[in-house]
């Protein structure tokens, strides 16, 4: 599969000859193993850590990541420079890349509280505060993420979230790559759990004897972090939220005649070395054969020249070219697909954006491709995958925060608005609420 001709090749459907049934098999995601012998093995793990602590951190951090010189799972701040030793240039490109995430999630502070006289001395309003303590999961596996605990760890910063606690897979040797001590340190993050899957979330949830317990879990992972991020926002009893469900990385191009091919197989690629459970989907609006397979041959070029080129056939192979005849077909395609990434290489790209109805983030024009807003344009890369942008918004500062609202009312507002009062609950039968109306105003 992946291998067509012994090329690196996307299957290709056209709108106008396949089927709307075999288009909309082929937009499915890939299946995911059954959630149920995941939650099996992630139930005992979660319980497990719930009642033994430390002990049980450690022992799994022991087996799973083979880091069996590690007496304590947690780093506590302040970290020390040595653990964060970095070339310049690193050091630069995080600290630019930090600079415009802040500067953009800051920009999403709402500075005063919503006021609205709804009648006459009827005043209500809505302010936020931030979450107290949130725990950020920062994915270990193939490749180290520091960019995922800058989009994770600066708005938590920006909302003034009092506990910031991270979470990363430490390596064998027991310690945590110097990109993330980094940029742990620079959000202020209080400590860095040195644990990774089940047992991290399970960690931050409960807390143990030396991890704090936090009030949300946020970020993204592997199938066994998403199950065990389910359970503990389950349990009532652990008093834990999270931030959304979480699936393999995608991306959907939109290209016209007006795409640079070797541009739209460079962000094809760049999605699909993520992981061989990638998806990448390329609508082609409208283009004749000879630019299809000039975007192929690009494709197929560039991935063999990449070092994760394993990785991408495995992406591709069940990743699609959609052939559609215009824009508008393009865009129906795309909100029924709900992306975690759609970039736009197409004509008038920006007016396509108000086209928009299901994405997690969008890239517009040929000048922006994923990889900026992956690391350093200052939108954030913790998006809603598997056909969650229906519903879920990425990571942002809202993500941080809770909304309060409060009523306030003069006497003359209780006058204005307290018969719907008394009259709903009447209708209601609740007594005691209609009286604690009418004892004020003397009825
Ligand atoms: N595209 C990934 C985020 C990422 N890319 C991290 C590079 N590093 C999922 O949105
Ligand atoms: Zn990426």
């Amino acid at each position: 599969a992946g291998l067509q001709n012994g090329r690196i090749q996307m299957r290709r459907f056209t709108t106008a000859t396949d089927s709307l049934e075999t288009i909309s098999d082929v937009l499915k995601r890939p299946s995911q193993r059954s959630t149920e012998k995941i939650m099996g093995i992630v139930k005992p793990i979660i319980e497990n850590v719930r009642t033994r602590g430390d002990v049980a951190v450690l022992d799994y951090t022991h087996k799973f990541e083979k880091a069996t010189s590690l007496t304590s799972p947690v780093l506590k701040a302040p970290f020390p420079a040595s653990l964060m030793r970095l070339p310049p240039e690193t050091i630069e490109a995080i600290d630019i890349s930090f600079e415009n995430i802040r500067r953009f999630h800051a920009a999403q502070k709402e500075e005063k509280p919503l006021i609205v006289e709804t009648m006459p001395g009827v005043v209500c309003s809505r302010f936020s505060r931030p979450i107290e303590g949130v725990g950020l999961y920062v994915p270990g596996g193939t490749a180290v993420l520091p960019s995922t605990a800058l989009m994770l760890g600066v708005p938590a910063m920006v909302a003034g979230c009092k506990r910031i606690v991270l979470a990363s897979p430490p390596r064998s040797d027991g310690s945590i790559t110097p990109e993330i001590v980094y940029a742990a340190h620079k959000v202020g993050a209080e400590s860095i759990v040195l644990a990774g899957g089940a047992q991290a979330v399970a960690a931050m949830a409960y807390g143990t004897e030396s991890i704090s317990k936090v009030d949300k879990i946020l970020g993204p992972g592997n199938q066994f972090v998403t199950a065990a991020k389910m359970l503990v926002s389950n349990d009532t009893s652990a008093g834990v939220s999270i931030d959304m469900p979480a699936g393999p990385s995608e991306v959907l191009v939109v290209a016209d005649s007006t795409a640079d091919p070797s541009f739209v197989a460079s962000d094809l690629l760049s999605q699909a070395e993520h992981g061989v459970d990638s998806q990448v989907i390329l609508i082609a609006v409208n283009l004749a054969e000879k630019e299809l397979q000039a975007i192929e041959d690009e494709l197929h070029t560039q991935a063999n020249a990449l070092p994760r080129v394993d990785i991408v056939r495995g992406a591709i192979s069940h990743s699609v070219t959609l052939v559609v005849k215009d824009i508008r077909e393009a865009m129906v395609m795309s909100n029924q697909y709900a992306p975690e990434h759609l970039i736009l290489q197409v004509k008038d790209a920006e007016q396509v954006v108000d086209l928009v109805e299901n994405a997690g983030s969008v890239f517009v024009g040929p000048w922006t491709p994923e990889s900026v807003g992956d690391y350093s344009a200052g939108v954030n890369h913790s998006l809603p995958t598997y056909g969650y942008a229906k519903q879920y918004s990425g990571v942002n500062l809202g993500s941080y925060v809770k909304h309060i609202t409060s009523a306030n009312l003069t006497k003359e507002g209780l006058q204005n608005v307290g018969p719907a009062v008394m009259q709903l609950a009447k209708v209601e039968e609740l007594e005691a609420h209609r009286r604690a109306v009418s004892i004020r105003l003397g009825l």
